[in-house]
């Protein structure tokens, strides 16, 4: 044990006043221990055994269900560095107001200290933390969303002093002393008043992307909200693929697709669903890792017709958190298949009919499960030097304007394109849903310095590197004029996948050249045999330049925020987009 660790769990134990302290092996005699403990004081509750093996459910107080935005804060020094993508608070005034909700916050508690280790245990990429907490539900989940215990103390020793200490407490669970912090300087983490898991499994959000952001930044390496997936074609040609969707935009589903043309050879394999740490390997490529374990997934909307293998990972050994459970202890959830029962418990606790119009399980609800239990995952999912990435797939939620795919037509233009992608708003997040805002490359809640900064970090990525992926952007949610989905999505996405296989391929035969970039051929879609009217398709992949003039105009006022800052690159892209959209006859 690093001498460090120890030195700090104690000054946190002085503040804190924890009754216990114990240091966490990540055993499963240890698991057993404390999922025997939750059970007793009902922080898990038991689902049926024969069912879902070794799996719980948790229902957290109804005013923590979901990454709270407007309480996550950057504690740079100055408000500058972490930039108008951010809520800053300086760092005297976190120790004025919210380290005083530390003072003797685990009095009556016990205090876990959790080793974990961020990435697979032999790389090189990996990374070290330490995640103190009162929450032995936190426990249980990093125990599932990262290597816990004995790895990353063994990691420790090698590494010496090279880790990211966190600190979490539930406090009082009240929104009101609800703090998520981050210092990118000292790379710390405060977090205190929610259980939730954005909030408080620290490895994932805050170290795995707020802080690592930064040290990818000081470093020469990116740490992205990606999924990243293994592409196989039928003569056997492998490609790696990552993507940045926002929150509850289907990474989990698009990672773990199961190809309805696998007969044919196409398949898709899982290396990650949520996070990548891409650096340049010595080849000139960008090498990805999944730094998590586990996934944390949307659970309302999976099914055995949206994500089969999500199905099948998360029959057992899983914690759902927020869903709802039927009376003889089976999960259930809004979406799943076959017929909605007629009495539930809810994610509240109550009990449920379908003539309530309530939703049974709360939209954000989750499932924590181990990638390991997932049948599609990669053989590569743990290289030690990662997975070479060919493509990077933007993403964001658009009932309009932005086609099902196109491919930008170089780096800087990607860049661009990541850099000016928007969503609409989701329950993966306290707030309003279904609002459009900009979410640069999925990072906008994630990110631990200044986006300005952070686009200019990508342009030099891609710089440095001889070989970068290709990038795109796609939209499965574009809606017809019956307000429903034109595209039918989940496993049909592999239509797009091959057409990005081919492309990257340099097989260019089935695109079409437009001003915002190059898109697919109807046919190269399948969009007849998936029963589209012409009318749909050209929707799809049609650029309408009245709508783009306008979603450009409200491009350069996005960037505009960023001043001074802003790298001039994307400024000229901005302008190139406005003057290759301009030459279209209107
Ligand atoms: C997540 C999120 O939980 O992005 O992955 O909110
Ligand atoms: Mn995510």
């Amino acid at each position: 044990m690093a001498s460090s660790v120890e030195a700090w769990v104690d000054e946190v134990s002085q503040t804190t006043h924890p009754d216990k302290v114990v240091w966490c092996d990540g055993s499963d005699a240890e698991n057993e221990r404390l999922i025997g403990q939750m059970l007793s004081d009902d922080t898990l509750l038991e689902l049926n055994q024969d069912v879902h093996p070794n799996s719980y459910l948790h229902r957290s107080n109804p005013h923590d269900v979901a990454r709270t935005e407007h309480l996550t804060f950057i504690c740079s020094t100055t408000r500058e560095e972490a930039g108008p993508n951010n809520n800053w608070m300086p760092p005297a005034e976190a120790q004025e107001r919210v380290w005083p909700l530390f003072k003797d916050a685990m009095r009556g508690r016990t205090m876990y200290v959790v080793p974990y280790l961020m990435g697979p245990a032999e790389s090189p990429y990996s990374k070290v933390g330490i995640e103190v907490t009162d929450s032995a539900y936190v426990v249980a989940n990093m125990r599932i969303m990262t290597r816990m215990g004995q790895v990353a103390l063994d990691r420790l020793e090698h590494d010496g002093d090279d880790w990211v200490p966190g600190l979490h407490s539930l406090g009082d669970l009240s929104p009101d002393r609800r703090f998520i912090l981050h210092f990118p300087d000292t790379r710390q983490i405060w977090s205190v008043g929610s259980g939730y898991g954005g909030n408080a499994l620290l490895g994932k959000k805050c170290y795995a992307l707020r802080i690592a952001s930064v040290m990818g930044r000081d470093q020469g390496w990116m740490a992205e909200h990606m999924l990243i997936l293994e592409l196989q074609a039928p003569d056997g040609d492998v490609m790696y693929v990552a993507g940045a969707f926002p929150s509850a935009c289907g990474k989990t589903n698009l990672a773990m697709l199961r190809s309805p043309f696998e007969d044919q050879g196409w398949r898709v394999r899982t290396v990650g669903e949520d996070i990548c740490w891409i650096n340049v390997g010595p080849d000139g490529r960008f090498w990805a890792i999944n730094p998590e374990s586990g996934y944390f997934g949307v659970a309302p909307g999976t099914s055995y017709h949206t994500n089969p293998n999500a199905m099948e990972t998360v029959q057992s050994n899983t914690i759902f958190t927020n869903v709802a459970v039927t009376d003889d202890g089976r999960v259930w959830w809004e979406g799943m298949d076959g017929p909605v029962p007629s009495q539930l418990t809810d994610w509240l606790g109550n009990p449920w009919t379908p003539e309530d119009g309530t939703p049974a399980a709360h939209p954000n609800s989750r499932f924590t499960t181990p990638a390991t239990q997932n049948p599609a995952l990669s053989s590569h999912w743990e290289d030690t030097k990662g997975v070479p990435i060919s493509a990077i797939l933007f993403g964001g939620r658009r009932s309009t304007t932005v086609p099902l795919i196109y491919r930008s037509f170089d780096w800087a233009h990607g860049v661009y394109v990541g850099a000016t992608m928007a969503s609409e708003t989701t329950a993966a997040a306290t707030g309003a849903v279904g609002v459009l805002r900009r979410d640069p490359m999925a990072m906008l809640p994630f990110l631990g310095y200044n986006m300005a900064d952070y686009w200019r970090h990508w342009l030099d990525m891609g710089s440095r590197a001889s070989n970068p992926p290709a990038i795109f952007q796609v939209n499965w949610f574009q809606r017809g004029e019956d307000g429903k989905f034109i595209w039918p999505g989940f496993g049909q996405n592999m239509r797009v996948l091959r057409w990005v296989y081919e492309q990257v391929r340099g097989k260019n035969g089935n695109s079409r050249e437009t001003p915002v970039g190059i898109v697919p051929t109807a046919s190269a879609i399948g969009a007849e045999e998936l029963g589209l009217s012409s009318q749909q398709a050209d929707a799809l992949l049609a650029i309408d330049r009245d709508a783009w003039l306008k979603e450009v105009e409200d491009q350069g006022a996005y960037l505009d925020q960023y001043g001074e800052r802003l790298p001039a690159e994307l400024r000229a892209q901005q302008r190139r987009l406005l003057d290759r959209l301009q030459k279209v006859p209107a």
